[in-house]
Parts: structure tokens; sequence; C-alpha cells
């Protein structure tokens, strides 16, 4: 049995990883298990329903997206190798602790539509090195590349947590006792597919290459593409990249014409670029439709980019229909 407390001991010895890195990885995975008891209490603790707020995109907060944002504020508030702190929940990022040498950007409570309906939810996290200088938004701004480490926290039948330090992946399980125990190393996903996640229900704001794939997609056997396809939507981009590295898959949240002053809906800092690098480092691919999701040079802390990401095969397709 391998706790994750022995699994960050072995990767900082084999990979000599410094210990502000190893401090900023254990205050975060603590966060989550309090984010966890709340999630899991649900109706009896009060945490559900709205919170009557909204946040600095426009998005009605639900009482446990605001919630899970202060546990990790306050966790990561009180960990001196946090040198600040940037929330899809927050306006502004936050500077934390002078000493720090990192920086955590995370999506407190990813798939907030799924909380009230007791369907997967999750809290997604990227830890990038602090630039030397003063903190400003533009430490922040640095491309999927540079991630340091990234994951998530999968609060569904059971309690997961996923995590890069960029020498492969490894899962654990939240046992009775509150402790993430190792349950699967370095998992990798199929180059191929039978599997697709879209919301259908955007098809008619979608453009020309993505209209034209779905559809080559649901032709199955008999159309270019040869093979039947299955279709799956949780809505929590967080249980889908769990899905797709458990059993392969393709998942778009394309650019659309519902609003053209947004590249996409969901967020490259929050969500796009850590489940990027988890996937990247399981050997699958991940784009925004032109290019590779981890080379994009970030222009603001809450920008949206088109999501395309999966088993290997599709994402090129997808981006070769785009060129
Ligand atoms: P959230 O961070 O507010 O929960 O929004 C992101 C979520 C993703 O998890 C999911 O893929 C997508 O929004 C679902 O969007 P839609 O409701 O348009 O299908
Ligand atoms: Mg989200």
């Amino acid at each position: 049995m391998t706790t994750f407390a022995d699994y960050l001991h072995k990767q900082s010895t084999e990979f000599s990883l410094d210990n502000q890195l190893i401090e900023t990885v254990r205050t975060i995975v603590n966060a989550c298990i309090t984010i966890n008891s709340q999630v899991r209490l649900g109706a009896l603790s009060g945490v559900l329903g709205e919170a009557g707020t909204g946040n600095v995109q426009g998005e009605a907060q639900k009482k446990l997206d605001v919630i899970a944002n202060q546990i990790l504020i306050d966790a990561l508030k009180n960990c001196p190798a946090v040198a600040g702190l940037a929330s899809e929940e927050e306006d502004d990022f936050v500077s934390t602790n002078e000493q720090g040498q990192y920086l955590v950007l995370f999506d407190p409570l990813d798939g907030s539509s799924n909380i009230d309906v007791n369907l997967s939810i999750g809290t997604i996290f990227s830890i990038l090195k602090k630039p030397s200088g003063s903190l400003n938004t533009a430490s922040f701004l640095q491309k999927g590349s540079e991630q340091v480490g990234a994951g998530y926290v999968l609060y569904g039948p059971q309690t997961l947590l996923v995590l890069t330090l960029k020498h492969g992946v490894a899962i654990f399980t939240l046992n009775a006792q509150s402790e993430f125990i190792l349950s699967k190393l370095n998992p990798t996903v199929s180059e191929q597919t039978a599997e697709f996640a879209i919301n259908m229900s955007n098809q008619r704001h979608w453009e020309a290459p993505v209209q034209r794939y779905i559809s080559e997609l649901l032709a199955g056997k008999d159309g270019v593409r040869g093979k039947n396809y299955n279709m799956r939507w949780v809505a929590s981009m967080v249980a889908e990249v769990h899905r797709i590295l458990m059993r392969g898959g393709v998942f778009l949240y394309p650019k659309d014409n519902r609003d053209p002053s947004r590249a996409g809906k969901l967020r490259l800092m929050y969500e796009a670029n850590p489940l990027s690098l988890v996937l990247e480092q399981a050997g699958a691919a991940s784009s925004n439709a032109h290019q590779r999701m981890l080379d994009i040079v970030p222009e603001g802390l809450h920008q949206r980019v088109a999501v395309i990401l999966g088993s290997r095969e599709e994402v090129d397709y997808v981006t070769q229909l785009h060129q």
C-alpha cells in the first residue's frame, strides 16, 4: 500500500523536487479533503443551492462554489511556499506569502451545474513557479507547458486524486480514514477511440469544421470514419477528462457563434491547461483546434479557449479539419 505521503516522498527524492513544491501540493490536497467532506454531506450540511452571488465572469455561483473557493484560499494563505493564487471565482489574483516560490491557479468546483443533482464534480489545480521580482498578473500568464504540476480531485462515487508532477500520472483513492491511497500508476490513453463528448444542443452555433467532424462521427460505419461512435456528456469537464484517462475518448467544447467575443466557454488557466497537462502525461493530446493547448501564450487570467482533447488520432484529425 502506497499512501499519498509515501508517493510524494518518493517523487521528491527520485526527481529532486523542491520542498516548497511538495508543500504546495500537500496543501492543495489537504484542502480538497476538506472540500470533499462538505460535498459528501450535501443537504445535511446546508451547502446546496445558490449562493445568490455572481463571479467575475458573470456566472451565478452555487454555495459550494463559494465554500470550496474559500477553503482553498484559506489553506494556501497559510502555506509559506505559495506566493500567490488565482481562482476562477476571484476577480483578480491574490498575493499570499512573500517568501513563496510557487503560484497556484484553480477551479475550486468544476461542473457547478451538477452540484445540486449529485453528479460528479471536481477541483482542478495548476502549479507554476513564481518568476523573480514582484508579483503581478503577468507572473501568472505562463504557457501551460511551464506548469510544474497539475491535477484534480474528483468527487464522484469515489473521491479520487489525479496528480502529475511531470513524471507520469498517479491516481489515488480516498479511504475511510480520509487518506489518499495510490490506486493506479501511469495510466495511458489509447491513441484511437470510438467515443466522443460534446454538448450537441449547441450544434447550430458551431463553426463548419466541427459541424463536419461531428456529422462524420454520427454517420458511423457508413461514413468516412468507417466505425460507429458512442457519445457521453456529463457536463463536468473534470469527469469527462477522467473517463478519457480511464478508457480513451475525445472531448470538445469548441468555439461557437453564441458570443463572438468568446474563444470558447472553458478557461485556459483553470481548466484547459491543468487537464491538458495530465492528459499529455498519459499520452493523450490537447489543442484549441489550431495549436497545442500547452503552447498558447496566455493573455489574461480568465481567458477562454476552445478545447479539443483526448485520444491523439481524433484530436489530430479535428485540428487538421481546421487548417
Ligand atoms: P463551471 O466551471 O462553471 O462548472 O463550468 C465549466 C463546465 C465544464 O465542466 C463542462 O464541460 C461545461 O461547463 C458544461 O457546459 P454546458 O452546460 O454548456 O454543457
Ligand atoms: Mg469549471
